[in-house]
């Protein structure tokens, strides 16, 4: 695929060279599970393609937009759920994103059977949703993009036996800046948090767990720079074309980060990233409130 434009991020151009630039590799959720396990395990990630209903997902992206359509977000007269930018000064709307993930709608879509039965089988047991789910928005030209990270860093108050599912809620193609993979980095994710478990030990426990300590950045993100983070540990950043329907499974130590949104027709990037993992488990009870801007985390 040839790209309009260089990938950037916070203002880092992303080299198109082969060796710093590859595609994810997409998953059937039919495979056998152990199959989809053993691939989790050596990618840390699994790109689960059509595990969702499309109608149900677009359904979802229309229902967002138009519940924020008052702001003049949305060029006029598109139709809500091709999520189509106006680039207009926006006004304070009636529905604000913290009241959106209060919904009971986006609640049901987040506990979508496929979602819950996959997990299910995937990690063995009866399995917990996370109360703190997010959803972001990411628009044309706009230069903030999530720095490179690894979830852990976030929910060091339970196991770390939890996955996230990134989900695109509309297709979301490179150039609408989804979420992009640093390759073959849980092993570095891993060596890192056993690097700031070492710094961390002798703090009292709400500093131990917290993103933000005195050994940690301001963002709790290892850098924004990331084609030298690429350079550094000699890998690739991984791509993909995201259609409706397709659900990213992530492992909390793996390297991810997001590029800007340069749509060639002003479409917007709407995306949630939920975490689920075995009710048996330590749960991360900072994580167990809905998501609001003054959370801490
Ligand atoms: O969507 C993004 O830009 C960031 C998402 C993320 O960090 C995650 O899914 O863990």
């Amino acid at each position: 695929m040839i790209l309009q434009k260089p990938l950037t991020s916070n203002g880092y151009t992303l080299s198109s060279a082969a060796n710093r630039l590859g595609w994810l590799e997409p998953s059937d959720p039919a495979e056998p599970i152990n199959v989809l396990r053993e691939r989790y395990q050596q990618q840390g990630y699994l790109w689960l393609k059509g595990l969702l209903s499309q109608d149900t997902v677009l359904e979802f992206r229309r229902r967002y937009f138009e519940a924020i359509r008052d702001t003049s977000i949305l060029a006029p007269g598109t139709d809500a759920v091709d999520g189509i930018y106006s680039a207009e000064t926006e006004r304070k709307g009636k529905t604000s994103i913290y009241e959106i993930v209060r919904w009971a709608a986006y609640e049901a879509f987040c506990l979508s059977e496929p979602i819950w039965r996959f997990y299910e089988a995937f990690l063995g047991g009866p399995v917990y949703l996370h109360k703190r789910k997010i959803i972001r928005l990411g628009k044309p030209g706009q230069e903030r993009c999530t720095g490179a990270h690894y979830d852990l860093t976030y929910l060091r108050g339970g196991t770390d036996n939890l996955c996230t599912s990134w989900i695109p809620i509309g297709d979301c193609t490179v150039e609408m800046g989804g979420l992009i993979y640093l390759e073959g980095s849980d092993a570095f994710g891993r060596i890192k948090e056993a690097e700031f478990s070492r710094a961390n030990a002798n703090l009292p426990p709400e500093k131990r767990i917290s993103a933000y300590n005195e050994n940690m950045t301001r963002s709790g993100w290892l850098t924004e720079d990331l084609p030298s983070l690429a350079d550094k540990l000699d890998t690739r950043w991984l791509m993909a074309n995201y259609e409706a329907g397709d659900m990213m499974v992530h492992s909390p130590y793996m390297i991810h980060a997001s590029t800007e949104n340069f749509s060639p027709d002003n479409r917007m990037r709407l995306s949630t990233d939920i975490r689920y993992q075995l009710v048996s488990d330590q749960i991360d009870q900072r994580w167990a409130k809905d998501w609001s801007p003054d959370d801490g985390l």
